[in-house]
């Protein structure tokens, strides 16, 4: 084997392994900022459910992936600040204050929410609930910041 054959060789190993690095490096996750704020209460705990596709929007059974968000560690000023890592994907938010403590959004008879809530991009209901492509956003390799005031609904 020359010399010139051997080197190519390496240099074909080397590159393989810097690509397969690469990859490795495209799969990586971003970071998700979300700050809320317009909540009364500084004590109790914020939910945040994500999710990843159209079919799967406002759905119990299909969250991506959700956080419980104790607000008194959160505080950040007038904020309730966390981080999300997450891979870079499209993603839209749900967000509630659980009142009452029961892990769960309590809602009417006709499902509408009777505690605080909101969405990403502060996508607003109109006749039913927001829409995904309304709450719908990009994470990329930059940190993205979703600002979402907490509404209450009477
Ligand atoms: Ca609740």
């Amino acid at each position: 084997m020359s010399k010139t054959l051997v080197t190519a060789l390496l240099l074909n190993l080397f590159l393989g392994i810097f690509s397969s690095q690469w990859t490795v490096a495209d799969d990586l996750t971003g970071i998700l900022i979300v700050e809320l704020s317009g909540l009364k209460d500084a004590t109790g705990d914020v939910y945040i459910a994500v999710y990843n596709s159209e079919e799967d929007w406002l759905s119990e059974d299909a969250v991506f992936s959700s956080e419980k968000v104790a607000i008194a560690d959160a505080l950040d000023g007038e904020l309730v600040r966390t981080e999300l890592q997450l891979p870079l994907d499209d993603y839209a938010l749900t967000v509630f204050y659980d009142a009452d403590g029961d892990g769960e959004l309590d809602t009417n008879f006709i499902g509408i929410p009777k505690e605080p809530f909101a969405m990403s991009n502060n996508a607003v209901a109109k006749f039913g609930p927001p829409k995904y492509n309304e709450a719908v956003f990009t994470l990329g390799a930059e940190p993205h910041i979703q600002h979402i005031v907490i509404q209450t609904l009477e």
